[in-house]
């Protein structure tokens, strides 16, 4: 910047010479990556990484060390070293992993103090809840909700089991919120749901049993995903799925030659469907309490009327009146106020 106080005007020369031999020593210390063929990553199992390269080949890869512990998961882009022919016995090396757009992590403890990312870069998250068995449990809806809104990814909300019990419960509660809902009966195809596919990454998100891998499954024509039952004394799944995957889908009106392959001709202009291991919990560390507010998009009205500061817990809380005259969105508060009260802490509900 020019100072009208330095001794004498700068010229061209003060801009050209400096940023040139930083330059220089940088390119010392990075390694020039510009030429590393680029892969999309779709399986990381116990230290096993499959990545899809630009030729579509299915390439079995290594993370190199420096990237250090969980730094490789499913949807990261990446650049590969070493032998990418994707022949069998061969291994790459992941060198270089490509800045998240977004991420979801998952707790992966009872106190909810430590944390994993499964999934990155996606577009849509599909939040799958069972009208029962397993009973569904608002408290991780209302937390992926938060997480979407916070990491810019559009939430879909996934009604299961419609076939078992009446969906308008879910529907009622999640119906005033912006949020595009869709139900899936006997374990069938929903079409609508599988055009809002095209062009898209989406992940998976819901409690074990709920029937994530079914429905990748019936979206995909063919039984790719083990499929668990719900423990009848529990009530709960047996978290049949273990880790993250991505496959490839084809356009919605080409559905019926999905290939069950995982190599698609670029990974970049396909959509992608990642079903995960169903979670206990997502911790809300690190996010911003006016973040979690923000999600709560149906309420952003009443709040504005809020006092400045306003805890949303206390006397004058404009939630109070609000709630009286609109009883079924009781819940949905409650658990907003949970969710600040919880200083975002995970819990099982
Ligand atoms: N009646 C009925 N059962 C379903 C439906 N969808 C899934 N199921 C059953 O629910 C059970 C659990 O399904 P999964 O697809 O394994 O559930 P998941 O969400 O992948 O579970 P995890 O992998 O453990 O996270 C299986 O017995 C399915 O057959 C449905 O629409 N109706
Ligand atoms: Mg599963
Ligand atoms: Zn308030």
């Amino acid at each position: 910047m020019r100072s009208a106080k330095s001794g004498r005007e700068y010229d061209e020369s003060d801009i050209r010479v400096r940023p040139a031999r930083t330059t220089q020593r940088r390119s010392k210390d990075r390694p020039d990556y510009s030429s590393l063929p680029k892969a999309f990553i779709v399986q990381v199992d116990r230290g096993r990484v499959l990545a899809i390269t630009e030729s579509g080949e299915t390439v079995t890869a290594m993370k190199a060390r420096e990237l250090g512990k969980n730094s490789v998961v499913v949807g990261d882009e990446v650049l590969l070293d070493g032998d990418v022919s994707g022949n069998e016995g061969t291994l790459a090396r992941i060198v270089n992993v490509k800045d998240r757009k977004n991420s979801l992590t998952r707790t992966i403890d009872d106190i909810g103090a430590r944390e994993r990312a499964i999934v990155a870069n996606v577009d849509l998250m599909i939040i799958v809840v069972a009208t029962t068995n397993p009973t569904p449990r608002t408290g991780l809806i209302d937390r992926a909700l938060v997480i979407a809104f916070d990491q810019a990814i559009t939430p879909i909300l996934l009604i299961t089991k419609c076939d078992l019990a009446s969906s308008k419960e879910l529907k009622d509660l999640y119906s005033p919120l912006n949020l595009e809902i869709f139900e899936t009966e006997d374990r069938k195809l929903n079409s609508d749901i599988r055009s809002r596919l095209d062009g898209n990454r989406s992940v998976l998100i819901g409690h074990s049993g709920v029937g994530k891998s079914t429905f990748l499954n019936a979206i995909m024509g063919s039984e790719l995903r083990a499929i668990g039952d719900v423990n009848d004394v529990t009530g709960r799944g047996r978290h049949t799925s273990s880790s993250a995957i991505a496959f490839a889908l084809n356009k919605s009106d080409k559905a019926g030659e999905n290939s069950t392959s995982l190599s698609p001709d670029s990974f970049h202009d396909k959509s992608w469907l990642i079903d995960t291991p169903g979670v206990r919990s997502f911790g809300l560390r690190h996010i911003d309490p006016s973040r979690v507010v923000g999600a709560f998009e149906e309420f952003s009205e009443i709040i504005a009327k809020c006092r400045k500061n306003c805890s949303h817990n206390e006397p004058t809380c404009q939630l109070n009146q609000w709630v009286i005259s609109n009883p079924k969105s009781a819940t949905r508060i409650a658990s907003l106020r949970r969710l600040l009260a919880s200083d975002a802490a995970p819990s099982n509900d």
